[in-house]
């Protein structure tokens, strides 16, 4: 039997070794929606891991990485949006690149306040959630050394179908590549000028003049506000409002081409009190819930009947 035309595939991703300061995220805090749950995936410690130069956990960001591409190619095959809740941004490697296994070309959405787009010989932290982007794009492929545990990895997207938004955090580096390559992007200077409405409408419209392919919305919850949403290991002021943030999925689910949510990088154990906890979290939620088409003005279930006197 085919699932219904909004059903979730939810994968849980707690995986943290893509970024240095902390351990442990809670993805099952997020899940609320009428979903089939995939449950929680689990990564093995690698008992040899040394770093790479500068670059930390490769192994493992290669080996969690190649089983949720697995997850998610799973999700997609069974005809679900898939939801990859994490978990650091390391975790995109693996999402997208299950998902483009299983659909083909993709549109990406990439909201967050960094571009996550250093190469592992431009990056200054050595953390792979800095990268994923760059081990995604065709274009960059000889930019990019094969490491241990990512073999299994083909680049899947082109330059020309991501768009990011919510930047304001980019390293030089990453910005010399965004600029080489063109990459269309909306950094709060223009949220701030255009409006979120017209960033939206311009995003689709920039997507969708290359054909309408699958999107694949990799929402960082560090692109919110930190006074919105403090519970994330690289908090940047300046970010975009919840109804920013939430318009973006609404505008999203409208297309009908949503086809995966990464919600990455919530991280209960980075707040400083349980109300900053809360608040990320159910910021989280109500994303999610925005990209499987709640809308502000309300929301009944279309088989709802007024009760009788
Ligand atoms: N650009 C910095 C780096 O490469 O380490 C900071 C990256 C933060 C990445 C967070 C997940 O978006
Ligand atoms: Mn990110
Ligand atoms: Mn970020």
């Amino acid at each position: 039997q085919h699932p219904p035309a909004r059903s979730a595939g939810i994968v849980g991703a707690p995986f943290s070794k893509g970024q240095v300061r902390a351990r442990g995220q809670a993805p099952r805090a997020l899940v609320r929606c009428a979903v089939k749950d995939y449950g929680n995936l689990t990564f093995e410690d690698m008992s040899r891991d040394e770093p790479l130069g500068l670059l930390k956990s490769v192994r493992a960001v290669g080996a969690a990485n190649q089983k949720l591409s697995q997850a998610v190619r799973a999700v997609k095959e069974d005809g679900h949006t898939a939801v990859v809740l994490g978990g650091d941004h390391s975790l995109a490697i693996g999402s997208i690149h299950g998902h483009s296994a299983a659909v083909g070309e993709l549109s990406v959405v990439w909201v967050d306040a960094h571009a996550d787009i250093n190469t592992p010989l431009t990056t200054c932290t050595g953390n792979i959630h800095g990268q994923p982007v760059s081990y995604l794009l065709h274009e960059l492929r000889s930019k990019v050394p094969v490491l241990p545990n990512f073999s299994w990895l083909k680049p899947c997207v082109s330059a020309a179908d991501v768009v990011f938004i919510g930047l304001r955090d980019v390293d030089p580096a990453e910005h010399y590549i965004l600029k080489m390559l063109g990459v269309k992007t909306f950094s709060m200077s223009e949220v701030d000028q255009l409006g979120v409405a017209r960033v939206m409408e311009e995003t689709c419209d920039y997507l969708s003049a290359r054909g309408k392919k699958p999107i694949h919305l990799s929402y960082d919850i560090d692109a919110i506000d930190p006074s919105v949403a403090p519970a994330t290991g690289t908090p940047v002021v300046g970010g975009l409002t919840y109804r920013e943030g939430v318009y973006i999925t609404e505008h999203l689910c409208q297309t009908g081409l949503l086809s995966a949510v990464d919600l990455v990088e919530v991280n209960p154990l980075r707040g400083q009190t349980e109300e900053d906890v809360r608040s990320t979290v159910s910021t989280a939620i109500d994303l999610l819930l925005g990209c499987f088409g709640r809308v502000r003005e309300g929301n009944h279930l279309p088989d709802y009947r007024l009760p009788k006197p």
